[in-house]
């Protein structure tokens, strides 16, 4: 079954946003098999954001995503990639759509409040770089085939 990387930025612990977002996702039928809270090293932020290394916001976005706690998990479900960046919305908060976790909360690119990997392969690097294999755990919901055909 498809996995992929969410994080729960600063500003989404900070605005006690934790619950709402877990929800987002527990309703829509996916599967949480892996949560933990941490303050991020600037060596994992940097690894984690390497594509946008030299970029102008880049130094703003690791200071950002160090400064307070974040919530890293792993969610389970067919295409689960996919949609989880629809539920997340656009990059731009100003530009997601209403009904997105992003379009909901957010009005700054800087304070988009959560992360989703972008594709299966980055998901499988963001998953190996954040959790260890025992950190994860799968499990089988009853709910299953009332989400399946
Ligand atoms: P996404 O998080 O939607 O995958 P991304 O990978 O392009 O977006 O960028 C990573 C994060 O960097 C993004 O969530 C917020 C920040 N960011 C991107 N573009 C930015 C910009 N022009 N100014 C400030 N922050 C930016
Ligand atoms: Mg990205």
């Amino acid at each position: 079954m498809e996995r992929t990387f969410i994080m729960i930025k600063p500003d989404g612990v900070q605005r006690h946003l934790v619950g709402e977002i877990v929800h987002r996702f527990e309703v829509k039928g996916f599967t949480l098999v892996g949560l933990k809270m941490m303050k991020v090293s600037r060596e994992l932020a940097e690894k984690h954001y390497d594509v946008h290394k030299g970029k102008p916001f880049f130094s703003g976005l690791i200071d950002f995503i160090t400064s307070a706690p974040v919530i890293a998990m792993v969610w389970e479900g067919e295409n689960v990639v996919t949609a989880a960046r629809k539920i997340i919305g656009a990059t731009d908060p100003i530009s997601a759509d209403p009904g997105s976790i992003r379009g909901d909360f957010g009005v700054s690119i800087g304070r988009n409040l959560i992360h989703g990997s972008d594709a299966i392969e980055t998901a499988e690097r963001e998953i190996a770089l954040w959790f260890k294999d025992y950190e994860q755990v799968g499990w089988e919901p009853v709910r299953h085939s009332w989400l399946y055909e």
